[in-house]
């Protein structure tokens, strides 16, 4: 049905010649990244792409903020050659021609609902406002009258009844104007992607620290001497953080890589920014440890276990900066070295080695991402990574300290605008200062209890700020079941994803195509997770005859319809410097967005990164949490409702994640070769575990969760953890029941359990 791409399927010739040894290439990055921007940039989008990786504005895919004022390929401390395949990647799905105007006409929803994530992202940019009536199998175009018409309604229904979901691709305005709307209708229903990512690292930063961000800037990572990144597949996710990993090498420094899966890029990456060891790469990890999946704080109690016997915790730093260090001290002195052993999976010299490079190093930075944040004790690994830190004295230095791997390249300016479902008190009053009026103080809806509640039909109308909150989701029938709840949905969206053909409203299912961040007629800004803001310009899109929309403007037509003139001009919020007026008098630390649009400087957010162990706690000190070892079991067959004599059958613990070739829900490329994995429906599993169970490698399985079965699933050997097993996201989905993580509310995606069997059953 669709002109699809068909280069982007096709492995690297550099890959598929390395393919014949071991399936894999021997490194991450490397000349099939040079190739890749050589295909695209000399295809005829080509000049398209040039343009707009030049446009003044910050990369559209991940949070290190690549990008911006100083031009596409400049990072934060204003270094040249910065720009990676992702973001091309990015721009090049933006820069796709738009649906034609008979498109919705000639292709029922039952139709589109067959498309996989990768063809409906390549059907083309969304050019026009189209609405799906109930009972209806079509999207019908729609005015921009009615559908304001019907959006105010929806909205004006009880505030506990109507909800938002965002994604972190919007600007700081648009979703500072979100925040502020919603919650001046009384409703704190502000649901983010946050929710489904860091939200576990912000919790537990926030109490142990007072601040839920990264406390390390660039500058400072810089400095580090020792970098322990932990469940990060940076080479796939942040390629540019590589760039710090290879210098920090190159100067005698030291890599401790934390991941069940023995990603190659961890091992050795090549990096365009160093063309000399592009292709045979750089050593990365000095050390690679390899826990069964949900144990990371094992391995940390352990780490802590090693320095107090051996006389390595920094008491000093403890007694003057720290509170409750006896309790954590207490605890790890009183849990036992089998116990550790047995949850982590590690071995004793494995953890001393860990130990012993932390120790010898003057400054270490500990980083991480999603292998830590999707468990269900994530609030509690953070608590253990920050333990380790504060042990050594590790935060609050140059060069030191603790580095959550953000997602989305805006996903932490959402936090700072207050689109969170817990905000901070201080935010809250300026919030009504500027509003006049008290906000509701209980917190709202994360992504997770929005699903729930839509689930059991207490909400009405949701608007979703760009995202896939359908297939983002554990349990897909059940997300389909609770969208299905709710009256009224309006998505705003640049390109068109399976959400917007499987999470069909019950009445009204409107979607509102919006500019991409280099399109936007008005200046913009986002937030880096390493605290940067950036500027964004105002750019044009290549859609001819389109009827789009920006985000800001659309938000505040709505705004204003809802609330009136009173006790703002909501109106005047289509000015996006006014909003960063509104920014700077509210949000604490972004009081320079006022002067920016004057200075066009770009700087970092007052108050975030810590050169001294003083905290904004109430005691000014690091408050340590206790972290209790979590009890890893696995379910046996008959859980899965399996006779235990089905077989051949294995339990594994799997881990569900992204490809280089993906951006979250977005398909980009099928396959995935540096994992050797030649297209979604693989399964990457220890050859042991395979051969024990009696399957051979490329066999095709059926995987079942306690949610559903994906049949016919390739297994592909690979050098992941016995016992673990990797399959991609958001295909993997339908397998799993959601287990949340209950202070944060992120769901547990990086330890589902399966069985694996031979045959449909
Ligand atoms: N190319 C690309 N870049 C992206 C994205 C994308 O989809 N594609 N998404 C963006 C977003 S929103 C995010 S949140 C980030 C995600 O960036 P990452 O967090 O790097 O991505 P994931 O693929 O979810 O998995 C991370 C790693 O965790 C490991 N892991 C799994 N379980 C465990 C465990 O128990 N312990 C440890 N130590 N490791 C474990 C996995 O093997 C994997 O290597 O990337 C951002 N950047
Ligand atoms: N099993 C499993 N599930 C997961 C994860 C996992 O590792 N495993 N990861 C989780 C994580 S970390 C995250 S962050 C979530 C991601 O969840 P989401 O953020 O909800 O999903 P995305 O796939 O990033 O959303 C992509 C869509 O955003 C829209 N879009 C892109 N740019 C813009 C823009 O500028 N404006 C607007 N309005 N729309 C835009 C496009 O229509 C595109 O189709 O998924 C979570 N789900
Ligand atoms: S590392 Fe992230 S921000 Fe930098 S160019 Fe790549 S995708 Fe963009
Ligand atoms: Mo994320």
């Amino acid at each position: 049905m669709t002109q699809l791409d068909q280069t982007e399927g096709q492995a690297p010739a550099a890959i598929a010649a390395g393919a014949a040894a071991d399936n894999t290439p021997a490194i991450g990055g490397g000349l099939p990244v040079i190739q890749y921007w050589a295909q695209k940039t000399l295809s005829p989008q080509g000049p398209q792409i040039w343009q707009t990786l030049f446009h003044k504005s910050a990369c559209l895919s991940c949070s290190w903020g690549t990008g911006g004022q100083n031009g596409g390929f400049i990072n934060e401390l204003e270094e040249p050659l910065q720009r990676c395949m992702k973001s091309v990647q990015a721009i090049s799905a933006e820069l796709q021609p738009g649906l034609g105007d008979h498109f919705f006409a000639r292709h029922t929803i039952t139709e589109l609902q067959a498309l996989t994530s990768r063809e409906a992202d390549r059907l083309g940019r969304l050019s026009f406002p189209v609405i799906r009536r109930a009972g209806a199998d079509h999207y019908e175009p729609i005015s921009w009258e009615e559908i304001y018409q019907l959006t105010t309604a929806a909205f004006s229904l009880p505030p506990e009844r109507v909800a938002s979901y965002s994604s972190g691709r919007s600007s700081n305005e648009a979703a500072y104007l979100l925040q502020l709307m919603v919650r001046a209708l009384g409703s704190n229903n502000l649901a983010d992607c946050s929710d489904l990512c860091h939200a576990p690292s912000t919790v537990s930063l926030n109490k142990v620290f007072g601040t839920g961000t990264s406390l390390v800037s660039l500058e400072s990572l810089r400095q580090a001497d020792c970098v322990v990144l932990v469940g990060s597949n940076a080479p796939a996710n942040h390629p540019r953080l590589m760039n710090e990993l290879i210098e920090l090498r190159d100067r005698g420094g030291k890599v401790i890589a934390i991941n069940p899966v023995k990603e190659v890029g961890l091992v050795k990456f090549g990096s365009p920014a160093h063309p000399l060891r592009l292709v045979q790469g750089q050593e990365i990890a000095s050390l690679f440890l390899q826990p069964i999946p949900g144990s990371d704080l094992a391995l940390f109690v352990g780490i802590q276990k090693v320095l107090l016997e051996r006389g390595w915790v920094q008491f000093d730093y403890l007694k003057a900066h720290t509170e409750n260090w006896q309790a954590v001290i207490d605890q790890v002195a009183a849990t036992e070295w089998e116990a550790i052993a047995a949850t982590c999976g590690l071995s004793l010299p494995e953890i001393v080695a860990a130990a012993e490079m932390i120790h010898s190093s003057q400054n270490v930075v500990f980083a991480w991402a999603m292998g830590i944040t999707h468990q269900v004790n994530s609030v509690d690994n953070v608590f253990s990574i920050a333990n380790t830190a504060l042990m050594t004295g590790n935060v609050g230095k140059p060069g030191a300290g603790l580095m959550p791997v953000r997602g989305h390249s805006n996903v932490q300016g959402f936090g700072s605008m207050g689109v969170i479902a817990h905000l901070k008190d201080s935010i809250r009053e300026a919030l009504e200062k500027l509003l006049g009026k008290s906000l509701r103080r209980e917190p709202g809806y994360d992504a997770r209890a929005l699903i729930e509640a839509a689930d059991r039909g207490a909400v009405d109308s949701l608007l979703c700020l760009g995202g896939n909150l359908y297939a983002a989701n554990p349990d897909l029938t059940q997300a389909q079941r609770a969208l299905g709840n709710i009256d009224t949905i309006i998505y705003l969206a640049t390109k068109p994803n399976q959400g917007h053909f499987h999470g069909l409203a019950r009445q009204n299912t409107i979607i509102v195509p919006v500019f991409a961040r280099f399109e936007n007629p008005h200046k913009t800004t986002v937030e880096s997770g390493n605290n940067f803001v950036r500027l964004n310009s105002p750019g044009k899109t290549h859609l001819k005859g389109a009827d789009l929309v920006s985000e800001v403007d659309f938000l505040a037509e709505l705004a204003h319809r809802l609330h009136g003139d009173q006790p703002i001009d909501w109106r005047r919020l289509h000015d996006t410097r006014y909003v960063r007026q509104l920014i700077a008098q509210t949000i604490p630390g972004y009081e320079k967005i006022g002067e920016i649009d004057d200075t066009n400087t770009e700087f970092t957010i007052g108050g975030r990164i810590f050169l001294e162990p003083k905290f904004p706690t109430p005691s000014g000190k690091a408050e340590m949490q206790p972290t209790p070892l979590p009890n890893l079991t696995l379910p046996t067959l008959q859980d899965f409702g399996l006779p235990d004599t089905q077989q051949p059958a294995l339990v594994l613990a799997l881990i569900t994640g992204r490809s280089y070739g993906q951006h979250n829900t977005v398909v980009y490329k099928e396959a995935d070769e540096y994992r050797g994995m030649p297209h979604r429906q693989c399964i990457l599993m220890h050859p042991i575990d395979a051969q024990q169970a009696g399957f051979a490698e490329h066999q095709r399985v059926s995987v079942r969760g306690d949610a559903g079965q994906l049949d016919d699933i390739e297994i592909i050997f690979g050098e992941v953890r016995s016992g673990a097993a990797l399959m991609f996201y958001p295909e993997a989905n339908v397998l799993m029941k959601a287990r949340i993580e209950v202070r944060s509310g992120t769901p547990a995606y990086k330890r589902v359990p399966v069985a694996i069997f031979a045959r449909a059953v």
